[in-house]
C-alpha cells in the first residue's frame, strides 16, 4: 500500500512530504522532482509570493545512491518567506511575540477562516489559514513526482491542462499530443491547448485584476497508457473512481470532480454515452473509439486514458472584499485582504496530476505488489502476457 502525508504551513519554516510503500530499487531523479515543483509555481494570475519562493526539494530519507531502499521517503521544501514570518509565527513563545502576531479576525467568506476559528476556539484565523493554504500542494507535488517516476517505469504518464478560467471555457476535446506539448511549454501562460481560448483566458485574468476580483476554473488530468484492471468493483472503498475523486477533491478550492464527460453524460441517453468496444488484433487489446467513461468502468480501469476534471471555486481572498463579521467584536466589517493569487487553475492542475499519480501508483501496487522494482516489473509483465493471450 502506498501512503503519503504532508506537514507544514504556508509561512512556516518548511513543507514536508512522507511517502511509504514504494518498492526498493526505483531510480529517483530529483531534477525531475524539481521540474514538477517549478511547473506548479507557474501560471498567469499568481500573486507576489511566487516571486519570493523557489521550490526545491531536499531529500531527507529513503533514497540512497539515487534509488529507493524500500524505506519511507521524506522530502522537505523550505519556505523562503519564513524569514519574513519568523517573528510573527515563532515556534517557541517569545517575549513580545504577541504584539508581532499578524492576527486575522475578519474571516474571508469561502476560506477556512471562520470554520477553523470556531473548531479550534481561536479568535484569530491565522493558524487555520496557514495550514489550509494551497502552499501545501508543493509537498503533494514532490510526493506525486516520485509516484510519476514509479508509473513511468510501466509506461504510464500523467499530465494536465486547463479547460476553463473564470467564465472562459474551451469547448473542444484535447488530444493527448496537444496536452504533452502544452505541458512541455513552460512559457505557456495558462497551459490551455487552444491558443485562441488561452488569449481570452489571460484577458479574463487581467479584467479580474483590475476589478479586484478572482477566478476559479476547471483543470483536466489525463493518465495515459494505464493498464486495464486497476481498482476493484467489489467494495465501495475499493472503487478506483471513488478514490481518484477523493484525491482530486482534497485539493484546496476544488468543489466538484468529474470523471470523463460524467456531467454531460447524466443528461444524455445511453446510446449517446456508452463507449463502444472493439478489438485491435495488432495490439492484442480491446479499445474504444470514444472515451466518455474517462477510462473507468465499475471502479476498474478499462485500458483507455483515465480522465478527471477538477472544478475550482474562485479564490476567496478579494481585493474588493465582501462583508463579514469580526471574530472578536462580531460587528459587520469588510473581510481581510492578504496578498493572494487571482487565478491558480494551472497550478491546481499540477497538484491534480500529483494526486492522480499517487492514487494510481497505490492501485498499481495493490495489483502487482513487489518489494523490489524488479519484482513489480516481473508481475506486471506476466499480466501483460495474460492480456496478450486473453
Ligand atoms: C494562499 C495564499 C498565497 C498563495 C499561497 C496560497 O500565499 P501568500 O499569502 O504567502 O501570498 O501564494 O500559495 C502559495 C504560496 C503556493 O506556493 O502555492 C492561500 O491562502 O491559500
Amino acid at each position: 500500500m502506498l501512503r503519503f502525508v504532508t506537514a507544514g504551513e504556508s509561512h512556516g519554516q518548511a513543507l514536508m512530504a512522507w511517502i511509504s510503500g514504494l518498492p526498493a530499487g526505483l531510480a529517483v531523479n530529483f531534477e525531475f522532482v524539481n521540474r514538477e515543483l517549478h511547473r506548479r509555481q507557474l501560471g498567469y494570475g499568481r500573486g507576489g509570493r511566487q516571486k519570493i519562493e523557489k521550490d526545491v526539494v531536499e531529500p531527507i530519507a529513503g533514497v540512497r545512491h539515487g534509488r529507493t531502499i524500500g524505506a519511507p521517503i521524506a522530502l522537505q521544501i523550505d519556505n523562503l518567506d519564513w524569514k519574513n514570518w519568523e517573528k510573527a509565527l515563532p515556534v517557541e513563545d517569545a517575549e513580545g511575540a504577541n504584539d508581532r502576531q499578524r492576527k486575522m479576525t475578519a474571516p474571508r467568506p469561502g476560506h477556512v477562516d471562520l470554520a477553523g476559528a470556531l473548531k479550534f476556539n481561536w479568535h484569530d484565523a491565522r493558524y487555520a489559514l496557514e495550514r489550509a493554504s494551497a502552499r501545501e500542494t508543493a509537498a503533494r507535488v514532490a510526493a506525486g513526482a516520485i509516484a510519476k517516476l514509479f508509473l513511468r517505469e510501466f509506461g504510464v504518464e500523467v499530465l494536465s491542462h486547463v479547460i476553463a478560467v473564470g467564465k472562459v471555457k474551451m469547448e473542444r476535446v484535447a488530444a493527448w499530443e496537444e496536452i504533452v506539448a502544452a505541458c512541455a511549454d513552460l512559457d505557456s501562460p495558462l497551459r490551455c491547448v487552444d491558443a485562441a481560448t488561452q488569449t481570452k483566458m489571460t484577458a479574463e485574468v487581467d479584467a479580474l485584476l483590475r476589478a479586484g476580483d478572482s477566478a476559479g476554473g476547471i483543470f483536466e488530468v489525463v493518465a495515459h497508457n494505464v493498464p486495464p484492471g486497476l481498482g476493484s468493483h467489489a467494495q465501495w472503498d475499493e472503487k478506483l473512481d471513488a478514490k481518484l475523486a477523493q484525491a482530486v477533491m482534497s485539493i484546496q478550492a476544488v468543489k466538484a470532480v468529474e470523471i470523463g464527460s460524467g456531467v454531460a453524460n447524466a443528461t444524455s441517453y445511453g446510446s449517446e454515452v456508452q463507449d463502444e468496444i472493439r478489438y485491435d488484433a495488432t495490439r492484442k487489446r480491446f479499445s474504444r473509439p470514444t472515451n466518455r467513461a474517462g477510462g473507468l468502468e465499475g471502479g476498474i480501469t478499462n485500458g483507455e486514458d483515465v480522465i478527471l476534471r477538477g472544478y475550482l471555486k474562485p479564490i476567496s481572498t478579494l481585493r474588493q472584499p465582501l462583508t463579514t463579521a469580526d471574530l472578536v467584536t462580531k460587528q459587520g466589517v469588510k473581510a481581510a485582504y492578504e496578498r493572494s493569487d487571482i487565478c491558480v487553475v494551472p497550478a491546481a492542475g499540477v497538484a491534480g496530476e500529483a494526486m492522480v499519480a499517487l492514487t494510481l501508483a497505490d492501485a498499481f501496487l495493490a495489483k502487482f505488489g513487489g518489494d523490489s522494482i524488479e519484482e513489480t516489473r516481473r508481475n506486471f509483465q506476466a499480466y501483460q502476457k495474460q492480456l496478450d493471450e486473453f
